[in-house]
């Protein structure tokens, strides 16, 4: 197909400078943290179509938008999804996990308990396309789904939404409770809706690595 090309003219332009509106965006990411203490306060539909089409705007391999999301609400199906994640997490804990990863997780106090997939309002359930709906190819299918779902995260998190960035190994039950088809593979599981109001979150995660640390500039 020849090539077309229509101006770019819906640009963004920040009302700052670059720096000053960088820092602000900074400021706000700064501040997300993944929560595993969620309220009932429900969110509305149309939030969350708001968030994944945020989420479909993310750069992909030659626009195949290789990516599916399920919102899942219905009580009767989070809580399926939550009795197999718990089953997956019992086994990763007991026997699964190494000792290494077990004492890298400590910081954080997680366990088999996944109460959360039940009280969050929302779970987003991200899939990845192996294949497209019609058989046709799709291209670094990792790394688009990965960045459709930083996106994602980030607009809810702009929202005032939280989310956990959650991933029950395997996640083929995610397949099996939302019947899905079998060009799709689980990716994330992710809760959204707001923390508790007395909810705590791992210091552990903070503060993060220095930027000297983890920005080079050309060649050291
Ligand atoms: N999926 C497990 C374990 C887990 C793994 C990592 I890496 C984390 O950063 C957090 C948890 C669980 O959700 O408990």
């Amino acid at each position: 197909m020849e090539p077309q090309f229509v101006p770019y003219t819906d640009r963004y332009v920040p009302d700052a400078s670059p720096e000053a509106a960088a820092q602000t965006f900074y400021d706000v990411m700064r501040r997300r943290r993944s929560v595993r203490e969620f309220s009932d306060r429900p969110v509305s539909r149309e939030t969350i179509e708001w968030v994944v089409r945020t989420a479909t705007s993310a750069p992909n391999g030659a626009n195949k938008q290789p990516w599916r999301f399920v919102a899942v609400q219905d009580p009767a199906l989070k809580r399926e999804i939550r009795l197999a994640a718990e089953e997956e997490e019992r086994e990763f804990y007991a026997r699964r996990a190494s000792e290494r990863w077990l004492a890298d997780l400590a910081p954080l106090g997680t366990d088999e308990d996944k109460g959360y997939l039940e009280v969050a309002p929302w779970l987003i359930v991200v899939f990845r396309l192996v294949r497209a709906d019609d058989g046709g190819q799709v291209y670094y299918s990792d790394e688009s789904v990965g960045i459709a779902t930083g996106f994602l995260l980030a607009a809810a998190h702009h929202g005032g939404l939280a989310t956990l960035t959650h991933t029950p190994s395997p996640m083929k039950f995610l397949s099996q409770v939302l019947g899905r088809p079998d060009n799709e593979r689980a990716y994330m599981l992710i809760p959204v809706g707001y923390p508790t109001d007395d909810c705590t979150v791992p210091a552990h995660a903070l503060p993060r690595r220095p930027l000297d640390e983890v920005l080079i500039f050309d060649r050291p």
